[in-house]
């Protein structure tokens, strides 16, 4: 639990108790909506060690939040699976510990069971699309792309953390979790973009991570944006040393984003982003919902380099 669970950023479990505030303006939380809050907000960070100790086993990852990724520590080897599956387990056990008198019990067990299988069927995409044995680029697209972040990131890290408040805060109406959905969706998806960009272009240190995405043979937004820029003969560099372990391989991809200004192109991806989801943010209108919500969740991601 120590390994695993802490070390991140807890965008995501420190987002259940400041939605929470914000949904329920003007009226002080109670101790126990405080506690009850930031342990939702725990839980979430229980599902994303789950999520990330097996993800570094299936991307060849070698290091997270700093450290050697679970399976590479002394001694721990493939017993990680099953301590990912203990990680899941915890999240019930505290759910049942504080919540089950609670008229919203049900909707809360839904809602994590559904969320992490929507998390895993982007997992499968995101495998599945970047088979190591044949690379095949032209399988890539950026609608591929869309539903693999949509689902294997936003659910779990953007609507999860939001919909855990509302059901908190008494929320009912379907057309409220449907409203907040439309938002979070696409900050996710910026979100996964981000990390895509920080894969290639992040700092190690600051972001706790060695990038694996090309030698992985992964759909990432780089690739996709270089797919749709790139000439014959850059075509062929790529298709020739994407997904193969090897640096000068994987040097000789980087090279031509270079060429073709991938960085560039994401900085204006980035501003645009953030225009179109303002836009999107000030159309919100549901009474039980508050455009606060989501700004302070953009802010927390906006330019972010870890
Ligand atoms: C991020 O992908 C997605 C996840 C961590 C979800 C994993 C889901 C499972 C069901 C295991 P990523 O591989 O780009 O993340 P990172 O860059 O942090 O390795
Ligand atoms: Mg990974
Ligand atoms: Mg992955
Ligand atoms: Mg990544």
């Amino acid at each position: 639990m120590r390994y695993n669970v802490l070390g991140g950023k807890m965008n995501r479990g420190l987002t259940v108790a400041e939605t929470l505030r914000i949904l329920k303006r003007g009226q002080a939380l109670s101790e126990e909506e405080i506690f009850k809050a930031n342990l939702l907000g725990w839980c979430i960070e229980w599902l994303q060690a789950f999520f990330l100790v097996s993800d570094d086993i299936m991307d060849a990852s070698k290091t997270r939040r700093g450290q050697p990724c679970w399976y590479l520590a002394d001694g721990i080897g493939m017993v990680a699976i099953n301590d990912a599956f203990i990680l899941e387990s915890a999240i019930y056990f505290f759910l049942k510990k504080h919540f089950k008198k609670d008229a919203y019990y049900v909707d809360l067990l839904e809602l994590f069971h559904e969320t992490t299988y929507q998390t895993e069927l982007g997992q499968l995409l995101d495998l599945i699309t970047a088979p190591e044995d044949s690379v095949d680029l032209s399988k890539f697209s950026i609608e591929k792309h869309h539903f693999i972040v949509t689902y294997k990131t936003a659910y779990y890290s953007f609507y999860l953390p939001v919909a855990l408040a509302m059901h908190m805060a008494g929320v009912k109406d379907e057309a409220a979790f449907k409203q907040a959905e439309e938002i979070l969706l696409p900050l996710g998806e910026y979100f996964q973009v981000q990390d895509d960009y920080l894969d290639c272009y992040g700092d190690p240190v600051k972001i706790g991570k060695i990038g694996t995405d090309i030698e992985d043979n992964k759909c990432s937004w780089l690739i996709n944006q270089a797919l749709d820029k790139s000439s014959a003969d850059q075509r062929k560099v790529l298709d020739e040393n994407y997904g193969r372990k090897n640096e000068a391989n994987v040097a000789a991809v980087k090279e031509v984003y270079k060429q073709l200004d991938i960085e560039g192109r994401f900085k204006s991806y980035e501003e645009e982003s953030y225009n179109r989801l303002t836009g999107l943010i000030s159309k919100v209108d549901h009474p039980l919902l508050n455009q606060d919500v989501f700004t302070s969740f953009m802010k927390r991601i906006y330019k972010r380099t870890k």
